[in-house]
């Protein structure tokens, strides 16, 4: 198809980018880390989302390629950032069924220079669940390493708890679905409040996404939540505007 096409012409010629979008610390106001987010706007096609090409790129089989493009991207542009601050970026399904995963990663952030301890990698019970064998072998590979791991949009899809009692995660990041509806729903409030908790006994980061305004912001600290991200804090920006951004605040 156009599109496959045009895709693999990107990957090839280097155009596909990758933005990057503040994580920060709710007790402290300060950033901590950023997501990696993959960009695509194509001559002909446009903006492209990569809920799109992401999928596309898993189905033809060329993901594995596209992946290590952004990561080794997205690696170093973060040697530049304060070494303090983590990396994290989204693993696909097709990556989390492919036991050769792990020393791929491994070895690209280590041919850029990057401490594994400064990477994250984040997982959506979806994908974990395609091949749950093979999945927890690669996220404990990557966990020995210093790599830590994250389980994405949780408290939607099919969540089951005892995923968290049978994988070994970092962090939690709570889907904003419950965030954008947390000024206007007591439901929402409530699970916040329960997913909060239940991290804490479990010894889990937990990251609020989507958080829009200050409201929000200010409920979430209330709840306990230890980390934010969402457009109140930054929208995805490219590598300049990335450093830009930080040379504001350090
Ligand atoms: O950035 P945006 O909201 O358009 O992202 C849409 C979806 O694409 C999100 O679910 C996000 O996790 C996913 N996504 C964005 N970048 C990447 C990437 O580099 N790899 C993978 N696997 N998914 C990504
Ligand atoms: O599935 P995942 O959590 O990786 O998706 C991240 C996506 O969420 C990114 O594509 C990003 O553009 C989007 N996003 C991040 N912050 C906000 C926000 O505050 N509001 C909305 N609507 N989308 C956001
Ligand atoms: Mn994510
Ligand atoms: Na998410």
């Amino acid at each position: 198809t156009q599109i496959e096409q045009a895709l693999r012409n990107a990957i090839i010629a280097d155009q596909v980018d990758v933005h990057f979008q503040p994580i920060v610390d709710l007790r402290s106001d300060t950033v901590v880390g950023f997501e990696a987010l993959a960009r695509w706007c194509d001559a002909d096609l446009g903006y492209v989302s990569p809920s799109i090409f992401v999928p596309l790129a898993e189905e033809r089989g060329f993901i594995e390629s596209l992946a290590e493009t952004l990561l080794r991207k997205a690696a170093q542009a973060a040697l530049s950032w304060p070494k303090e601050l983590f990396l994290s970026f989204n693993l696909s399904s097709a990556q989390l069924m492919d036991p050769a995963t792990s020393s791929r990663l491994l070895s690209i952030i280590s041919q850029v220079g990057l401490d594994p301890r400064r990477l994250e990698l984040e997982i959506t019970e979806t994908a974990v669940m395609a091949d749950a064998d093979v999945a927890q072998k690669i996220v404990s590979e990557l966990r020995a390493a210093g790599v830590r791991v994250s389980l994405d949009d949780f408290g939607t899809g099919q969540s089951s708890l005892g995923r968290l009692r049978d994988f070994s995660f970092d962090k939690v990041k709570i889907d904003r679905a419950f965030v954008s509806r947390i000024s206007a729903d007591r439901a929402s409030e409530h699970i916040i409040k329960a997913i909060v908790s239940m991290c804490e006994g479990l010894e889990l980061e937990v990251v609020a996404e989507g958080i829009e305004d200050f409201a929000e912001a200010l409920k979430l600290k209330a709840l306990g939540c230890g980390m934010g991200q969402g457009y109140f804090y930054g929208k995805p920006a490219d590598a300049v505007a990335t450093m830009r951004y930080l040379s504001d605040r350090y």
